[in-house]
Formats: structure tokens, C-alpha cells, sequence
């Protein structure tokens, strides 16, 4: 209930800019307080079923999200809690923005989902919001579809940009993200991203792992699986072994087991973010894809599985090199690039395996910046999130230009097209939008 008001207020304040005469009054009071955690409190907790949202627990305290009325009940009851709000300037209903909070500049499932639903809302005739699955805790995976005419599915080169498969890959959310906003906003007073936006359709999933970034904020930051509860009561499936190409080849490129990080789940697709994926797959027909990871700034392409080159090794190589070429100039940073298995390590079920397996597309993973642990690793610094889109979109502008020159008759997927159907995501009034993307 508590989170349905919380998300009310991010939208409110998000679409603020459309709808600002209605806004006048529907700021929301919100404190972070903090109580003592111990066995007794947390269970007077419970039995009074107070609602009370639990952030995270940091050095012995609880940290709970609470509203006013919440802190009245509590000091009724005589509970003692500190008032933490000074320490989380963002929760300041006056500084308030759709990116705030616990991470920063960096989107959490919600703050996505209300810019997605604002980009759709502002250009409702190129952008449109699809709900491709839902998570294993109720949460939607969230596709956005950027072309001219784009409640149409028309006769275009498609390409797909999927981000964050691992939790604490924050970079990968935005980097895609950011891609759809780049390509919306410029459409109008930029001739090459209109050619690039009329002539393509693009599919942006930026969240891929929607459960597992919710944990990396909320509870512990270095999560990387989704939130599968397992047989052995382990959390979590590693959404990028879980794909059918070569599942389970071998125990060095995934794990049977279910504690492992990189377990590959029960069997291929065996988790509703890759059936989500697989999905969209085979319902269009794409004709290249990246999907973003972090860290180590290289640019991988099949085969992950084996060492042995592809047949296509070749244009696979030349492509890479391109975008890295592109991406140089920008920051002066260098993105090395190979065949993932062999630059990299091998891994088994992985997205690029599978999508280049089945259909043969040139199927690119991103590791973003930094290069290695010592500059960051997974931690990249809020500042750092507009250089590195800025060095990724040319070769993101590359690959779906690349997709337009390439796009023919007998071009893209070899197999069935698949007629299954993807339903569009409605954006309605504000408050009718909060409440259907609440969890
Ligand atoms: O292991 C992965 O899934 C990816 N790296 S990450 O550090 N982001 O987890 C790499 C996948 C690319 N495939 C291969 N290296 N084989
Ligand atoms: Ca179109
Ligand atoms: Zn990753």
C-alpha cells in the first residue's frame, strides 16, 4: 500500500511537466527513520501489521520508510526510532525527482517504468510501451518501441538493445534508456536520427532483471541473479545462462548449481526474464542486437560457448571494430573487441549465443566502463553515466544504420516468423498509470 503512495508521488512529480495544473497539492510527507533491530521490536512490528516499508539495515538499524501517520502510531506505542530524512536529501518532496532516492542518478524498476511511460506519453507516435513478461515478483519487463508509425509493424529492419540481465550492472539500465530518449528527442531537429527512426524499428528493453535490481538497491548491492526461489532454498537463476543456444554445454560456462552466480537455472528459458526476451525474439524479426553489461569496456560477439569461431567470424569482427572505432573519439576510451569466449571467458546460455544461434544475427554484449575492479567495477560514480552514453551511441546509431543498409529480401531470422502476440503497455492518466504499475 505504502509503496503504491510512494509511487503515485514519482509519477506525479515526473509528469509534472505535462500536467501541472492538476499537481498543485499531491506532494506526499515521507521520512527514512530508523529502529533498533532486534528480535522483540521486529516482532511487535509484525503483530501490529504497521505497513511499514523496510528499506535496509545498515550497521544493527532498520531503516524503514515511513509517513506521518506511521510515526504517530509508532509513538503511541512508545517505539523508539531516529528520524534519518537529513541524511536523504532526495526524499525532500521539494527536491524531489523521478531520479532520487537510495541510487542516485541511476533508475530503480519504478523510476524506469515512469520514464518509459513519459516518453511514450510525449511522443505518443513514435514511441510505444509493451509489457514483454512479468517477473517472478509481479513486476513487468518493459519494452519500448521507437519507429515512425509505430502502432504499426511495418515492413523495417528491427534491432534491440537489452540492458541490465545482471542486478548490480546499474550502467546497463541507462545506457539503453538513454539511447530511446536520444533517438525521441532529436528525431525532430536531427535529419540522421529521423532517417535512422523512420526507417528502422527499434526495441529497447532496458530491464531485463527488474527483481534483481529492486534486491541491489534495497538489500545488497553486488546481487547478479534474478530473485528465482530455488529447490534448495538459494536465491536466484543467472538470467544470462538460462538462454536455449548450447544450455548447459559444459560446467565451466555455467553451473547445475543453484547457489552458484552462475547458475543456469532448472533448464533453457526456465525464467520469465529470458522466456520474456525469447518472446519478443521470436514474435519479430531483428536484424542485430546489443545487449549492455558492465564491467570491463569490451565489446564481445559469439561464440561464448566454445572457442571456435563462428562462420561469421568475420563480419562479426569487422562490425565491432567499427563501433569501436566510433566509439574512440568521444572520451579517448578504447573498447577492446573479440569473440566473447575466446577475449573474455567462456559462458553457456548466454543471450548473444542464442540469438546469433537461432537466427544469426551479429549479436553484440557491451561490457561498459570501467575496464577492471580497480577503477570501480560495478560502482560507476553518477557522473560517469552521460560519457559513457555518450561514447555508446555512435556505435549504437552504427548498428541500426548497419541493419538498414543490410535489410533485403531473405535478410534477418531464417526461421518461423512467430505471430505471438506482444501486448502494448496503455499509459493512462497519471494516477490510473501508478496503480497498474504497482506491485
Ligand atoms: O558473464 C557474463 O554473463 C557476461 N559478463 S558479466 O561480467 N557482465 O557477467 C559476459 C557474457 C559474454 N559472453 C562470454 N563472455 N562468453
Ligand atoms: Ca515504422
Ligand atoms: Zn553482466
Amino acid at each position: 500500500m505504502k509503496s503504491r503512495i510512494i509511487i503515485t508521488a514519482f509519477l506525479l512529480v515526473a509528469l509534472s511537466s505535462l500536467f501541472l495544473p492538476l499537481l498543485a497539492h499531491e506532494d506526499q510527507p515521507r521520512n527514512i527513520i530508523s529502529v533498533e533491530k532486534n528480535l522483540r521490536l521486529e516482532k511487535k512490528l509484525r503483530t501490529l501489521a504497521l505497513e511499514l516499508d523496510l528499506l535496509f539495515e545498515w550497521e544493527g538499524r532498520i531503516y524503514i520508510l515511513a509517513d506521518d501517520d506511521d510515526l504517530r502510531t509508532l509513538d503511541r506505542l512508545n517505539i523508539r526510532y531516529v528520524n534519518e530524512s537529513y541524511k536523504f536529501p532526495a526524499l525532500n518532496p521539494d527536491q524531489l525527482r523521478a531520479q532520487g532516492g537510495l541510487n542516485g542518478a541511476y533508475h530503480s524498476y519504478q523510476e524506469l517504468a515512469a520514464d518509459l511511460g513519459i516518453l511514450q506519453l510525449s511522443y505518443p507516435r513514435l514511441a510505444r510501451l509493451f509489457k514483454i513478461g512479468t517477473t517472478l515478483e509481479n513486476r513487468k519487463i518493459l519494452a519500448l518501441k521507437i519507429s515512425d508509425n509505430v502502432s504499426l509493424d511495418e515492413d523495417e529492419p528491427e534491432v534491440l538493445f537489452l540492458g541490465c540481465h545482471h542486478a548490480r550492472e546499474w550502467i546497463s539500465v541507462e545506457v539503453p534508456l538513454l539511447l530511446a530518449r536520444y533517438l525521441l528527442e532529436n528525431y525532430a531537429a536531427d535529419a540522421r536520427i529521423r532517417r535512422i527512426v523512420n526507417q528502422s524499428e527499434v526495441w529497447v528493453v532496458p530491464l531485463v532483471n527488474p527483481d534483481g535490481l529492486e534486491y541491489t538497491i534495497h538489500y545488497y548491492r553486488y546481487w547478479r541473479k534474478n530473485r528465482r526461489l530455488n529447490a534448495d532454498g538459494t536465491y536466484g537463476a543467472d538470467i544470462n545462462r538460462n538462454y536455449g543456444y548450447a544450455w548447459g554445454y559444459d560446467s565451466t560456462g555455467s553451473s547445475p548449481e543453484p547457489a552458484s552466480e552462475i547458475y543456469r537455472g532448472s533448464a533453457p528459458f526456465s525464467e520469465p526474464e529470458t522466456q520474456a526476451v525469447r518472446d519478443l525474439v521470436l514474435g519479430k524479426h531483428f536484424q542485430a542486437m546489443i545487449t549492455y553489461h558492465s564491467f570491463s569496456q569490451d565489446i564481445l560477439y559469439p561464440w561464448g560457448y566454445t572457442e571456435i569461431p563462428t562462420d561469421k567470424n568475420q563480419l562479426l569482427d569487422d562490425i565491432a571494430a567499427n563501433m569501436s572505432r566510433l566509439m574512440q573519439p568521444v572520451n579517448g576510451r578504447v573498447y577492446k573487441y573479440g569473440e566473447a569466449g575466446a577475449l573474455l571467458y567462456l559462458t553457456n546460455g548466454d543471450a548473444t549465443d542464442w540469438t546469433f544461434g537461432t537466427s544469426g544475427i551479429p549479436s553484440y554484449t557491451f561490457e561498459l566502463p570501467p575496464v577492471d575492479q580497480l577503477q570501480g567495477g560495478f560502482f560507476n560514480a553518477e557522473q560517469d553515466i552521460g560519457p559513457i552514453f555518450n561514447e555508446n551511441l555512435p556505435a549504437a546509431l552504427y548498428l541500426i544504420e548497419w541493419s538498414i543498409q543490410n535489410f533485403g529480401p531473405g535478410a534477418g531470422q531464417p526461421q518461423e516468423r512467430n505471430k505471438r502476440a506482444v501486448f502494448p503497455y496503455k499509459t493512462k492518466a497519471p494516477e490510473k498509470q501508478a496503480r497498474f504499475q504497482d506491485k
